[in-house]
């Protein structure tokens, strides 16, 4: 296993849930499936079902008050969580769920620096708010809306944090330098062929001039965060050449801005 400073990197996840079987493919292909191989990221599963004390292995149950939907039990929920504990002492402990903090670039970096992590996944209309009070430190949302359940919450947070732990991307690609990172939106990317049913690849990026590329690509990305999330500028670290790039580009915009006698709302007829 590799360690840096004697410290292993390898990030250790428990999930708890009442559907193991959602996780197969996800955490096998591609990426998640690479890190575990080469023992980067060490995911377990925690069947809460399995810790059902009901004769028919019942996981939920109506809510006290009435209401639509089913609540899970406390009592299988903390009986998991002591689990796997046992299995990593000094895991966080989080909930998946929409009163959470929002999932970022900032808190998927720092969640890949735990000694663990323990995905606790709700279904139906949650857990027994008992289970949480007693079990969980943190609520952790990946957006505003509601899923089914937990477990697709859960890949998506274990996705985003499994490519701040060293190695698990390619030595070439760095977390940093995708979008957000930076504060930005990514520039466009080209491969092969240099022309595709008449589209060209732009010639700056064919003619190894690597200043210039730099150059371009900051544009680039500049010109993409303006159009498609300007809120992002407000808060992005810019150098006053990006922000005179920015005028330029603000300036292009409106030039190709259909001109008023050109718009349907100012015809005569
Ligand atoms: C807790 C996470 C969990 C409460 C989980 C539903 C969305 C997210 C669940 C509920 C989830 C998210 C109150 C419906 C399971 N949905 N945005 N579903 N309620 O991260």
């Amino acid at each position: 296993m590799r360690t840096v400073s004697g410290r292993s990197l390898c990030l250790k996840i428990n999930i708890l849930t009442l559907f193991p079987e959602m996780f197969s493919g996800v955490f096998s292909a591609s990426i998640l499936g690479r890190a575990r191989e080469q023992g980067l990221l060490d995911v377990a599963f925690t069947d809460i079902r399995s810790f059902s004390e009901h004769k028919h292995k019942n996981a939920d149950d109506y809510p006290f008050g009435g209401g639509a939907g089913m609540v899970m039990l406390a009592q299988p929920v903390l009986d998991a969580m002591a689990a796997a504990r046992e299995a990593l002492p000094g895991a966080r402990r989080i909930y998946l769920g929409p009163r959470g903090r929002r999932l970022t670039t900032e808190v998927a970096r720092s969640l890949a620096r735990e000694e663990g992590l323990i995905l606790l996944c709700g279904h139906y209309e949650g857990v027994d708010q008992r289970a949480l009070d007693a079990c969980i430190d943190e609520e952790i949302s990946i957006g505003d809306y509601i899923l089914t359940g937990g477990e697709l919450a859960a890949m998506v947070l274990t996705d985003a944090v499994c490519r701040f732990i060293p190695g698990v991307l390619g030595s070439e690609e760095s977390p940093e330098e995708e979008s957000f990172s930076d504060g930005l939106l990514e520039y466009p990317q080209y491969t092969r062929p240099r022309e595709l049913r008449g589209m060209a690849v732009p010639e700056v990026l064919l003619n190894g001039n690597h200043a210039l590329i730099q150059a371009w690509r900051r544009r680039e990305s500049l010109r993409a965060t303006l159009r498609f999330r300007p809120d992002l500028l407000a808060s992005a670290p810019l150098s006053p050449k990006d922000r005179k790039i920015l005028e330029e580009l603000r300036a292009e915009e409106a030039e190709n801005m259909p001109s008023e006698e050109d718009s349907p709302c100012f015809s005569e007829s």
